[in-house]
């Protein structure tokens, strides 16, 4: 596989402004994609990427979406004079207009239309399209929010249309609502929608009742808008992964959309006047990381807001090198949701419960509940607020995200002979030989009554390609063993002597796992399987039991999401090793979701431990190592109920430990760290 992205920009895009005062939309300049632009070609980026040209929208693309009347009185606008165009914007709310925005308006949507048409033929595997003026706000037959046409909205009609796709999923990570999205799809269910947004209980632009958790869509698109409301500033990179794990990932898994498109707003991130959250540019690697397995990798990025220009330039940046397959960075000070995060958190999956199958246990919030106590919530905060100091967002200043590596190779094989290396990776056999510190040691350890030729060679040279993998030589790896549970505790073991490093092991199936290293940290050790094993010792030990182990695929699926993520990433591991066994049960395709999603953690750097009787797998593996999105899983059913009970003891015992696991906020005070 191992498409491209592409990259659609055109700078006749930059040549609108605001032509007269008006302090809310003075922050919606040219500049906006002009240094987004330049920061991609600075950093070599735009030059990896797959030009693609831009082009007008047709009035037919235009008219999926918008209304004649409105697409008629917009089309005037190139021939008013300044007079009538300040009038023109009067009746709509937070937007302007300019002789050139009808072409730069149309140019947006077409490039949007542009990057569903690459993606959707195989041109390009995803992309990332900069455009101006966003679209998320713009309705049926009205502008808003700097936006005129509604560019997202247009390219799922298109693609549903063009290609028959029959399920689209779109994710707004904007700091503000896409009521505009919401009102065009909120009775069909082929669009999932979801947004999260700056809300602070309806005091924030456009200040809608409907932006809240409460709107779930109508009709036969019951359940198919999600809105998470952000009913306070500030909000960090904990909130958005905690929203992502427990909210968006399980019900886009279980929707299993054919095209992902995301209205890629950067409003969202630290340093925005709109949006004052503060999650760290980096963040947005992630998020796109973490939706690049759905679709089998079909993503369409498209810009909506962003108004500070340092911070919107880097996020821009980090979404289109994971576009481009690098690693992501490792994410910096996960320390759990704050209180007002959970609530909402709460709020959304139980609004939710009744549609998605992944929420069913979603902690329930009485009907007669939800109103009153966000208006109690409400006046609590204006009291708090009022003497709170605050931090203005010019001073807040943050480290610009470091350059990422990317290691000279990417996947290295340790294979026995005969078996084939799959294309794009590179066989590894270490060339100076086995150290002979490490052979003794292995001798030692592992091979104390056997003189197994092959297996000290195996063995020592997954030690050199751990060591390699350290000094960042080489990204991931895939060994097949004649004894996994023996590889492992030898890996954990040489890994956790290293002074300051954190192995997350995730076992999948039946195995002796190594409990060295668990006391300490310096491992976190999650296992699944159907053994109904002693339960859990440690915060770094975790067994998970499943009825079927690992074959039902909806329930590991979800466990995976809710569960292995959200601890993997509140561990911050610097290596991810993963394991499976022979009799596992686990079908190739979950296999690669979990390899692929997990490659968001420690820079991608999985070691990935197989028995040598699983040929088979190597390539699909390897595949996923490589970057490459995993085929989709299908509509996934409810998972079995034992499961999911089993899952909810574990995290009602171990949401002490790893913050990122909870789903509610805390019943009592204290702790709101927002
Ligand atoms: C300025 C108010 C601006 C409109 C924001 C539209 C953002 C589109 N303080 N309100 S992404
Ligand atoms: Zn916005």
């Amino acid at each position: 596989m191992k498409m491209g992205t592409a990259l659609i920009y055109d700078e006749e895009m930059t040549k609108y402004k605001l032509l007269w005062v008006d302090p809310a939309c003075k922050i919606e300049v040219p500049e906006r994609l002009i240094v987004s632009h330049d920061a991609l070609v600075k950093n070599g980026l735009a030059d990896r990427c797959v030009t693609v040209p831009v082009r007008e929208a047709t009035e037919t693309d235009i008219l999926l979406v918008h209304s004649e009347e409105y697409l008629e009185a917009v089309k005037k606008t190139p021939h008013m004079t300044l007079e009538d165009l300040k009038e023109f914007t009067q009746q709509y709310g937070d937007v302007y207009f300019h002789p050139n925005i009808y072409h730069c308006a149309k140019l947006a949507a077409g490039a949007t239309l542009q990057l569903v048409d690459s993606v959707m033929t195989g041109k390009v595997r995803n992309g990332m399209a900069l455009v101006r003026p966003p679209g998320h706000h713009s309705m049926r037959s009205a502008a808003s929010g700097f936006c005129v046409f509604n560019n997202v909205a247009i390219a799922a009609q298109y693609a549903k249309q063009k290609y028959g796709v029959k399920r689209v999923l779109i994710v707004d990570w904007d700091v503000h609502h896409g009521q505009g999205v919401q009102y065009c799809f909120e009775d069909d269910p082929s669009v999932l929608y979801f947004s999260w947004h700056r809300y602070e209980h309806q005091k924030f632009w456009p200040q809608l009742k409907e932006s809240d958790y409460n709107s779930v869509g109508k009709e036969n698109g019951a359940g198919f808008n999600i809105n998470v409301p952000w009913n306070k500033v500030g909000m960090k990179n904990s909130d958005y992964l905690s929203v992502f794990c427990h909210v968006l990932l399980p019900v886009a898994y279980e929707f299993c959309p054919d095209l992902v498109l995301v209205c890629a707003g950067f409003d969202s991130a630290i340093g925005d006047p709109e949006g004052e959250m503060c999650a760290s540019p980096d963040i947005f690697a992630h998020l796109t990381h973490l939706l690049m397995n759905l679709a089998g990798g079909k993503l369409c990025a498209v810009l909506e807001g962003g108004y500070n220009l340092t911070s919107l330039a880097q996020s821009v940046c980090q979404t289109v090198q994971t576009l481009l397959g690098d690693s992501a960075p490792r994410p910096a000070n996960l320390n759990g949701p704050c209180k007002s995060a959970l609530e909402s958190l709460h709020c959304v999956r139980s609004a939710h419960r009744r549609y998605w199958s992944c929420l069913k246990h979603a902690a329930e919030l009485p009907t007669s509940d939800i109103s009153t106590k966000r208006i109690k919530l409400a006046e609590e905060e204006e009291k708090l607020e009022k003497g709170e100091e605050e931090k203005s967002v010019e001073e807040k200043l943050w480290p610009e995200p470091p350059k990422r590596v990317t290691p000279p190779i990417r996947t290295a094989l340790v294979l026995p002979d005969g078996v084939a290396c799959p294309d794009g990776c590179s066989r590894f056999s270490s060339s100076e030989g086995p150290d002979a510190v490490i052979v003794s040691r292995l001798k030692e350890n592992f091979l104390k009554d056997t003189d197994d030729r092959d297996a000290l060679t195996t063995l020592s040279s997954l030690i050199a390609l751990l060591e390699k993998m350290e000094k960042n030589e080489v990204c991931s790896g895939l060994a097949l063993v004649r004894d996994v549970s023996m590889a492992m505790t030898c890996v954990v073991q040489h890994a956790a002597a290293a002074p300051s490093d954190r192995v997350l092991v995730v076992c999948v199936g039946d195995a002796v796992v190594p409990s060295h290293g668990t006391e300490d940290g310096k491992t976190l050790l999650v296992q699944f399987s159907n053994k109904q094993s002693e339960e859990q010792k440690s915060k770094y030990y975790i067994p998970v039991c499943l009825k079927k182990g690992c074959s039902d695929v909806s329930g590991f699926t979800q466990a995976v999401l809710g569960f292995l993520l959200p601890l993997g990433y509140e561990y911050d591991p610097s290596l991810v090793l993963l394991v499976r066994t022979p009799d596992s049960g686990l079908c190739d395709g979950v296999w690669q979701q979990l390899t692929g999603l997990l490659q968001g953690l420690a820079q991608g750097h999985t070691l990935v431990l197989m028995q040598e009787g699983e040929k088979a797998c190597v390539g699909p593996t390897a595949s996923s190592l490589l970057g490459d999105a995993a085929p989709p899983l299908g509509q996934l059913r409810a998972p079995l109920p034992e499961d999911v009970a089993a899952l909810e003891r574990l995290r009602h015992i171990l949401q002490a430990d790893w913050k990122l696991l909870q789903t509610t906020a805390p019943e009592t005070g204290g702790g709101d760290e927002c």
